[in-house]
């Protein structure tokens, strides 16, 4: 069977027709896949009832997965490839860790020295309506800033970090986290490894600019951040059950919007795929 690409909106993102996961696709699809990968920056797989081995498996055609050594209380506890995202209380009771995830504009693992170069989000249980997720693609945002904008960013790095809103706030967390995951300094546009494309590599992880005080860094970054999450920028994803999203983390960004009642359960689980290497670990 052919496969298609349905664009999902004007500036990224397309649905796979005529793929079906569980069918151990083939080298040919496979190639037309990382084409569309590279042309839409995210693509939809629906109705794909597969297992979390399959999932892996069709992962790994895309290159290394990522352990996830950095966020160890994420994995899932047999599957270290499968990063949980999740609001399912632990069997214990207790909140779980993943619960907020993904609730800041952000690039996956930009806070390390390998950032992801895909990630592919499998979703298990959706609410009845919303826990949406929104991305953006980052090249057209680059594009459509001002040349003295484009001057005046090219030489910028930005101090990435893992924050994000997390349940337990304890200062052994906050140690721990720091212990894990150092601030990681990253080029404020990055050229796009396979495309050869310049696009913006920022988000709400971005707490400063290296040399800059984050007073001062701050009114930069909440600028870009509100730039490059404008409507004409931004497709917004209502999930399903059985679906697959595959994006491009080196040019898109995203945001779970945690629109949903959260007596509700949303179960997702990701491989993250590893990206080449980038930035440095500041002191
Ligand atoms: O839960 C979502 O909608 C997105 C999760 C996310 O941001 C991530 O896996 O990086």
């Amino acid at each position: 069977m052919t496969i298609e690409f349905k664009p999902l909106s004007f500036s990224l993102g397309a649905e796979v027709l005529g793929l079906k996961i569980k069918d151990s696709p083939s080298k040919e699809q496979i190639e037309l896949v990382r084409a569309g990968f590279l042309k839409y920056g995210i693509l939809l797989f629906r109705d794909q009832h597969i297992s979390r081995e399959q999932h892996i498996g069709f992962s790994k055609l895309f290159g290394e997965l990522d352990q996830h050594e950095s966020l160890p209380r994420d994995r899932h506890p047999d599957y270290s490839e499968l990063l949980m995202v999740t609001n399912e209380p632990k069997p214990n009771g207790m909140p779980s860790d993943s619960k907020y995830t993904g609730q800041v504009w952000h690039s996956d693992m930009s806070f390390t020295l390998a950032p992801a170069m895909g990630s592919i989000l499998r979703s298990i249980k959706v609410p009845s309506v919303g826990g949406d997720t929104m991305f953006s693609n980052m090249t057209l945002a680059y594009e459509k800033l001002s040349k003295g904008m484009q001057n005046l960013i090219s030489d910028l790095h930005g101090v990435h970090t893992s924050a994000r809103k997390i349940i337990d706030l304890s200062q052994d967390r906050i140690d721990e986290t720091k212990k894990l995951i150092p601030p990681v300094a990253q080029p404020i546009v990055r050229i796009h490894p396979e495309t050869g494309k310049k696009a913006l590599y920022i988000g709400e992880k971005v707490k400063s600019f290296v040399g800059m005080t984050e007073d001062e860094s701050k009114p930069l970054i909440d600028y870009l951040c509100r730039h490059a999450s404008k409507p004409q920028f931004v497709y917004r994803h209502q999930w399903q059950a059985n679906e697959l999203l595959f994006w491009d983390n080196r040019c898109t960004m995203h945001l779970a919007l945690g629109d949903y009642d959260e007596s509700e359960i949303r179960h997702l689980e990701r491989t993250t795929i590893l990206g080449t290497p980038s930035g440095y670990v500041l002191q």
